[in-house]
């Protein structure tokens, strides 16, 4: 007789194993490893359904405690959580003029990159920081901050968190601060990342008169200019120009993304389907999705993303397959 014996004698061997609290994969057909489709699927946010919606959230709700963000967040049906990736998480903030979000402290690091209105400013431990349109401002995790709008107009700007990833590893965690807001302080502030539009858009102008990026036409990434790394270290935000007439070259990479269109229009292909966007959508972009990117229009187009790449390198899974 062989070791395989009777169905009975299996269940039983099942019922020992699941009492004694293991699992034997291959009593299950198929290999050890399936491969599994992506989760987080391809998608555009348009930016003329996400503003009329963000300018109506005063009336159901003000920043405070227990209510902390003004936020609306980028949904995507395919991962559990919901966000707009599986790693990456993008919130849409509005603050009217006068108004505060109260200080906290929280394990997510955030990336705050501006869009809309004057005034609008974030203090990050103790240190404030004016941010204007197209600036980006990097909270890392567990600084207190708290923001505020000191202008006339609402502001709006996006958020990006890397509060997935945290999850994924048990560790979020938020602490309110005593108090509504910081007192900010003087002197000198501390090393902190801020990286103003207009040094940015002049390095990507600059670049521009360089090679192209076969993949990405003009591709800069913000780094912290003390280390050379990326602004968080899960996550990398990125400035890009597509200029008029572009094709990118079609690929694969391992990591995912989730793009802000600054300014112009175009689409971009992935996994076979046309996906057309314009000045301020949203788009998200799967871990080994085909994608290439089309500016078929007479003006240059500007994104901002937010990326995992980073993640992706320190764990040896980053490939790129053209
Ligand atoms: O502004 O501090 O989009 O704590 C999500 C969580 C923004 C913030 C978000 C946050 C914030
Ligand atoms: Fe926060």
């Amino acid at each position: 007789m062989s070791t395989l014996t009777t169905a009975t004698a299996r269940d039983a061997f099942i019922g020992s194993l699941t009492a004694a609290g293991l699992d034997a994969p291959w009593m299950e057909p198929g290999p050890l490893i399936r491969p599994k489709a992506s989760a987080m699927q391809a998608r555009v946010w348009r930016w003329a359904d996400i503003e009329p919606l963000v300018r109506r959230t005063p009336e159901f709700m003000a920043p405070g405690r227990g209510a902390e963000r003004r936020i609306v967040r980028l949904d995507n049906p395919g991962v559990p959580e919901r966000t707009a990736g599986h790693t990456i998480s993008i919130a849409v903030q509005y603050l009217l003029p006068g108004e505060v979000a109260p200080a906290h402290r929280h394990t997510p690091n955030a990336v705050r990159f501006m869009l809309h209105g004057e005034g609008a400013y974030t203090t990050i431990e103790g240190d404030k920081f004016v941010m204007r349109r197209g600036d980006l401002v990097v909270t890392p995790s567990m600084t207190w901050h708290d923001h505020g709008n000191e202008g006339r107009e609402p502001v709006i700007w996006t958020d990006g968190l890397d509060s997935p990833v945290v999850r994924y590893l048990e560790n979020l965690a938020m602490d309110p601060y005593e108090g509504e807001i910081q007192p900010v302080r003087t002197g000198p502030p501390a090393r902190h990342l801020h990286y103003r539009w207009e040094t940015a858009y002049a390095e990507l102008m600059r670049r521009s008169a360089g090679a192209a990026d076969p993949f990405d036409d003009v591709l800069m990434e913000y780094l912290d200019p003390a280390t050379g790394r990326s602004v968080v270290p899960a996550l990398g935000c990125y400035l890009q120009m597509l200029r008029p007439g572009v094709r990118t070259r079609a690929h694969r990479e391992t990591s995912s993304a989730v793009y802000h269109v600054v300014a112009g229009a175009g689409a971009t292909l992935i996994d076979g389907v046309r996906h057309a966007w314009g000045e301020g959508d949203f788009f998200a972009i799967p871990p080994r999705a085909l994608h290439a990117h089309v500016n078929d229009g007479g003006a240059p187009a500007i994104l901002y993303s937010v990326q995992d790449v980073p993640l992706l390198k320190a764990l040896g899974f980053y490939r790129v397959e053209a």
